[in-house]
């Protein structure tokens, strides 16, 4: 049975106090997590260690950060690493999210060497993947994800895979209000699997988690998540009001 996610991405935005009382209202709705089921926060850098503290008494929660560096270590000002990440009990890193591929200029090799530290560091990667609109017009976003996949993530052996989750965010899907049909989800998320399979076998490709990223909210997230590849959401905007996060994790079912 694979692991079924929920995953919050704050990117930037929300005071420690409005951090601190979006995760409060999170917990107040008293959700039971179903078994393999999890809800992973990640929060802006400096509001890690509290997330943590607020999270630790609570099973299938969980904290992520939203990058690391590609390096180990150094004189590299403004950065955090893996190990940093490590040190503070984070559990999850989002590695790869396209707004740090355009804006970072985050290439698949550079994000190939932050899975190595993030999985070094015993983080697990949410790694992410997926194309923009004229890649989607162009119908190649087969092609177009394959290569994120294999530049990425091929290099790694079994036993490392089965600590990566992947996201699918079709850019033309982030933050447009646009979301990828239930079937166009359904058909990534299973090519994503058969890539993984033809990889590294068919057992790591039914224990991986594909998570669906992309304008997903309450009003979606059924439908999304009845696709047998598709295994919880990436979420952006709705994960910072706490009764659209909580009715897309009652979701998972
Ligand atoms: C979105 O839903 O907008 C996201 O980018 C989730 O990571």
């Amino acid at each position: 049975m694979r692991k079924k996610i929920v995953a919050g991405n704050w990117k930037m935005n929300l005071t420690l106090a409005q951090g601190e009382q979006l995760i409060n209202d999170i917990l107040q709705a008293g959700l039971k997590l179903g078994e393999g089921q999890e809800v992973v926060v990640a929060t802006p850098f400096p509001y890690l260690t509290k997330a943590k503290s607020l999270l630790k008494n609570y099973p299938g929660f969980f904290v992520a950060a939203q990058n690391c560096a590609s390096e180990k270590a150094g004189a590299y000002t403004g950065e955090v690493s893996a190990e940093m990440l490590q040190s503070v009990g984070v559990d999850y890193v989002i590695i790869g999210h396209s707004e740090r591929r355009e804006y970072f200029q985050e290439s698949n090799a550079i994000l190939a060497k932050k899975i190595d530290l993030a999985l070094a560091a015993g983080i697990k990667p949410i790694f992410c993947c997926g194309e923009p609109l004229e890649v989607r017009q162009a119908e190649t976003q087969n092609a177009f994800v394959a290569k994120q996949l294999e530049e990425s993530l091929f290099h790694l052996s079994e036993e490392q895979l089965k600590n990566v989750v992947i996201a699918y965010e079709p850019i033309w899907a982030i933050g447009t209000g646009l979301t990828a049909s239930a079937a166009q989800a359904q058909d990534m998320h299973a090519f994503i699997r058969s890539q993984i399979a033809n990889k590294f076998g068919r057992e790591a490709a039914l224990h991986l988690t594909v998570l669906y990223g992309g304008s997903a909210k309450p009003g979606n997230a059924a439908e999304l998540f009845s696709n047998p590849d598709v295994d919880g959401g990436l979420i952006g905007g709705a994960s910072l009001v706490a009764n659209d996060f909580v009715a897309i994790i009652r979701h998972l079912g």
